[in-house]
């Protein structure tokens, strides 16, 4: 039995895992046109068109030689000062993981690039992983009434922990389905 709880508890937590990488949306920037200055893409009617998640991936793709990708605060984006940027890439394939809601300003920190219009705002209005308490039973409320198998079915318990209301409570109740079996 107890073997039989942990290879479950670790299938649940894959199961967790492939839920939230399918849930990651990956975008490149400009979409087939890239990241560039010509044909004056509009990154901020293209960046309106989609809704960003935490979690989700950025792709920036350009020529290395003709560009690059500075993130940089508000302030930098709006008046096209890219001096102190707080990250720079400049692969020409550059893939950024969204970790955080709010406001991700990026430019292109060649000289006349940013005022041509290449600049970015991703801006992240909801979250993934923001946890709701109040929807659910904690974890711990469940270990509490239920005997605790094996360390690893408490182990997963804590991963679940975390993840999104729906991927959580998918998680919980499998778990709670067969520890009650
Ligand atoms: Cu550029």
């Amino acid at each position: 039995m107890a073997s039989v709880s942990r290879v479950f508890a670790v299938v649940v937590a894959l199961m967790v895992v492939m839920l939230q990488v399918s849930n990651a949306t990956v975008y490149k920037v400009g979409d087939s046109a890239g990241w560039t200055t010509i044909g004056n893409i509009n990154y901020k009617e293209w960046a309106a068109t989609k809704t960003f998640h935490v979690g989700d991936v950025i792709t920036f793709v350009y020529g290395a030689q003709f560009h690059n990708v500075l993130r940089v605060t508000h302030a930098m984006y709006r008046s096209c000062n890219a001096s102190v940027p707080l990250e720079s890439f400049s692969t020409g394939n550059d893939s950024i993981t969204i970790k955080t809601k709010g406001h991700h300003f990026f430019v292109c920190g060649v000289p006349g690039h940013c005022q041509a219009g290449q600049k970015v705002d991703i801006n992240v209005r909801h979250s993934l992983t923001s946890p709701t308490p109040s929807a659910l039973p904690s974890p711990t409320e469940i270990a509490a009434k239920t005997p605790v198998p094996s360390p690893n079915m408490a182990a997963s318990l804590k991963f679940v922990k975390g993840q999104s209301s729906l991927l959580g409570l998918i998680a919980i109740a499998t778990l709670v389905f067969f520890v009650s079996d």
